[in-house]
């Protein structure tokens, strides 16, 4: 067996000729001839035609649960190659040997569900914003003012860890004794997601402290912790794990070079998160609706018998961008506002109520426009962002 993986490559070689350049740079090869050419671990040109290439890799190449190591082969020194002008890697395709020791989520889509008893309607979230500057106790009124609203998820801005103008334990007790009270009044249940990127000889024991201290579910920067320190914390902690893409334009964004953000949904997936940002049909980060197209079915259609993931949407997300995210990812999915709730006129509670009502409206297939005419925090919404 092998593992395939796709690469849009553009190049002043004949296509053949740098495929061939690629397979050997990744497996068996140098520069130059070297003993042992019919070395059994040399990689294999499937297809190589106009821009798009194919190589297969002989699974011995791997070692089974070594990501890092996977991606040093598919993703490595290809990038620099001075043969090539532009290359990115499209897809990869695992072979069964080096799934099976991918357990996935410990948490899917239907344990986040049951967890807060809400099926049959896409979740919605939002940031906690400034993104930086609350201390705990301003944390825990914005994130129980949202949830009082309606939310289903509350989570840390990407650069929120544990600064000292804002220590990680202190925040997660205030947020979660403030949704507890919400709870007790109104019987709704929400997930704070707390940020507990660090280092890699550090996170496992945070992320442990933090479900110590009453997490329901923490936050990984998945890019500049790396997909084995997001693999250590879904086999050893049990609340699901909530994936933000944070640095993924450095690689995503060039459609010609780079890795395509599919290829980080499927590792994602495979080493375990419940909760992935994977773009919005229509936010503030550039549209690339045939790629959410594609992680928002890599994360929930079968594969290999691992747990769904839900896509998120986010990113400059407002009411009226509701409903184009919810056509494009459907009932399986997060959509997630921070200024977009924040930012609302009679404040978060209201900004919180529209987007509630802006998912209702789709369910109930509703234009916004008619659906504001008895819902004056969505009416609101409206007049201020736009519809
Ligand atoms: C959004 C936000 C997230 C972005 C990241 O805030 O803080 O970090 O969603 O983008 P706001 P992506 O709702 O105020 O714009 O989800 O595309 O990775
Ligand atoms: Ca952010």
């Amino acid at each position: 067996m092998e593992l395939i993986a796709k690469y849009h490559v553009e190049t002043d070689l004949p296509i053949k000729k740098a495929a061939e350049a690629i397979a050997a740079e990744q497996s068996t090869g140098t520069w130059t001839e070297v003993q042992g050419s019919d070395n059994p671990l040399a990689a294999r040109v499937i297809f190589a035609e106009g821009t798009e290439v194919e190589i297969g890799f002989p699974e011995e190449l791997f070692e089974p649960g070594n990501i890092p190591q996977y991606l040093s082969v598919v993703a490595g020194n290809l990038f620099g190659l001075g043969s090539l002008k532009k290359v990115r890697l499209q897809d990869v395709i695992f072979p069964e040997s080096l799934m099976q020791v991918h357990k996935g989520p410990k948490f899917g889509i239907e344990d986040a569900r049951r967890i807060l008893d809400v099926h049959h309607r896409p979740l919605v979230g939002t940031i906690v914003k400034p993104k930086v500057g609350l201390n705990p106790k301003g944390t825990a009124a914005v994130a129980s003012a949202a949830v009082r609203g309606g939310l289903d998820l509350v989570k840390d801005d990407e650069t929120l860890t544990d600064q000292s103008f804002c220590r990680l334990i202190p925040r997660l007790e205030a947020v979660m004794d403030s949704l507890d009270k919400v709870e007790k009044e109104t019987g709704k249940k929400a997930f704070y997601a707390v940020n507990v990127t660090t280092g890699a000889d550090q996170i496992l024991e945070r992320a442990e402290e933090a479900v110590d201290h009453g997490a329901n579910m923490v936050m990984i920067d998945v890019l500049t912790s790396g997909f084995s320190a997001l693999e250590v914390l879904s086999r050893n902690i049990n609340v699901p794990i909530h994936v933000h893409r944070t640095m993924h334009g450095a690689f995503t964004r060039d459609k010609a070079h780079g890795i395509s953000m599919l290829v980080i949904s499927k590792l994602v997936r495979m080493t375990g998160g419940t909760n992935l940002h994977t773009g919005s049909y229509m936010g503030k980060m550039a549209g690339e609706t045939e790629e959410n197209d594609l992680c928002r079915d890599a994360l929930r259609e079968e594969w290999h018998g691992l747990k769904r993931v839900f896509p998120v949407a986010s990113g400059g997300i407002y009411p009226a961008k509701v409903h184009g995210n919810l056509d494009g990812y459907g009932i399986d999915c997060i959509v997630q506002a921070g200024g977009g709730v924040h930012g609302h006129p009679d404040g978060t509670t209201a900004g919180a109520r529209a987007m509630v009502q802006a998912v209702e409206a789709w369910q109930k297939k509703i234009p916004l426009k008619e659906y504001a005419k008895d819902h004056k925090e969505l009416e609101t919404a409206l007049k201020y962002w736009g519809s």
